[in-house]
């Protein structure tokens, strides 16, 4: 049984005119010491793949998705595995990532969800053992029900904030018995719509709890892959706690949880919070704490994280060269957090969507490589600093410098003349490379 007119898609090259080919994205072809595959780690988004109908708020789904009959049943989620499944195996995509209630749907009773969740689960794991595809990494939905209008984790009322730690704690034996390389927090609700009837500092007290218990309950289970959290800075909230890089590490810091978690940078919710994306790449690289990227772009006219499909070659040599920069994944991968626009709704436009980011990853990791290969821009970047590879600089950077010392380097050199940044030819030379 087959769910798509499509054929296996097959790498032919950059003078390929076949659209369901790969021009730059060859898994085996080895660049700087490493197989492609090896280096990107594609992922599929269960949630974008199998259960966006590509509503969106102003209009209904678009989505012809002829396999789903739309309701709630089990058959109805099993047969969806099939098809991601056919899905995954015709792009040659190794690992997905999933929320618990995209598998399963969320009955009017836990237990019930749970079994469902269970029998899905089951069917995974098969379906994973025939075809060696990994689980990236698994995550509970706590943002789509009504329950959690006000929060999971950082909801005002005990009896939401229980539901949604069993909501965790089924969804990490669900991720840890399909071998899930990690779990990811992403705190869609957990942030507030108003002050004023908001108690941050208790939010986030109990949201500290609620991670701890997790660590908790990893370690009893024996699950070993990191937890992620995966910053935003609003949406749906007015203000999301995990707001970025810089927030989430502070946070994990203060409540004593760093050790246990790494994190999971998203292209379009690194713009949202006013970054780029490699800027947010390189907070969480500097204090050796990037996990996984969510791979996908905002669009600059579009206020909102619209998810779409990255395909932009500046973009993926940045995020390339921060990658390959920290020595690659371990655990981590690119997982295309992406949907279609509206108006592609055509089932096969899930696999140029796919072919196009991947080609796109292709290409920005060759470029990446070719830049770190020729040397001149981290030459250059070397430079810039070198006056701290003196003596008095290398006490500065070891905390042995004292302000009575710098005054005596100040008081003989009054006026530095400080050289070009070259900015411009800098960006120039990324140019030659792309
Ligand atoms: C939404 C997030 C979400 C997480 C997983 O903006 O990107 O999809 O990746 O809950
Ligand atoms: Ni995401
Ligand atoms: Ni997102």
């Amino acid at each position: 049984m087959s769910y798509f007119n499509v054929p296996k898609i097959e790498f032919e090259g950059p003078e390929s005119k076949n659209p369901f080919a790969f021009k730059q994205y060859n898994p085996e072809e080895e660049v700087a010491g490493k197989k492609m595959k090896h280096h990107l780690r594609f992922a599929a988004a269960y949630w974008h793949c199998m259960r966006n109908d590509l509503s969106d708020p102003f209009g209904q789904g678009t989505a012809l998705m002829p396999w789903d009959d739309g309701g709630d049943s089990l058959e109805n989620a099993l047969r969806r595995v099939d098809v991601f499944f056919e899905f995954l195996e015709k792009l040659g995509l190794e690992y997905y990532c999933f929320h618990d209630r995209d598998l399963a749907p969320e009955m009017n009773d836990l237990a019930e969800s749970n079994r469902l969740l269970e029998a899905v689960v089951e069917k995974l794991e098969a379906r994973q053992k025939e075809t060696g595809v990994k689980l990236l990494w698994g995550t509970a939905c706590l943002f789509k029900d009504r329950k959690y209008a006000q929060g999971g984790a950082t909801s005002p009322y005990l009896d939401v904030y229980a539901y949604a730690a069993a909501q965790v704690k089924a969804a990490l034996d669900a991720t840890n018995r399909l071998g899930g390389l990690g779990y990811t927090f992403w705190g869609g609700r957990e942030g507030y719509a108003t002050l004023w009837n908001t108690d941050m500092k208790r939010e986030l007290d109990h949201l500290a709890q609620f991670l701890h218990m997790a660590v908790d309950y990893k370690k009893k289970i024996g699950f070993e892959g990191p937890f992620y959290i995966e910053p935003k800075p609003r949406e749906p909230t007015t203000h999301q706690y995990d707001t970025d890089a810089a927030t989430c590490l502070n946070f994990l810091r203060e409540y004593g949880l760093l050790e246990h978690f790494r994190l999971n940078i998203e292209t379009n919710h690194a713009t949202l919070a006013g970054h780029s994306m490699f800027h947010d790449l390189q907070v969480a690289i500097g204090a050796g704490m990037l996990g996984s990227i969510d791979a996908n772009r905002g669009d600059e006219l579009i206020g909102w994280d619209t998810d779409q499909f990255p395909t932009d070659i500046y973009l993926t040599t940045e995020v390339m060269l921060a990658v390959l920069g920290m020595g690659g994944f371990t655990t981590g991968g690119l997982n295309f957090d992406a949907k279609r626009r509206r108006e592609s709704h055509e089932p096969e436009d899930l696999f140029h969507a796919h072919i196009g980011g991947m080609d796109a990853f292709a290409r920005g990791l060759k470029i990446a490589a070719a830049i770190r290969e020729d040397g001149r821009l981290a030459e250059f970047v070397q430079q810039r600093y070198a006056s701290f590879d003196s003596d008095l600089g290398r006490r500065v950077e070891k905390g042995e410098a004292t302000l009575e010392e710098l005054q005596r380097l100040a008081l003989e050199n009054p006026e530095p003349m400080i050289p070009s940044g070259r900015q411009e030819m800098l960006e120039g030379l990324i140019n030659e490379f792309i």
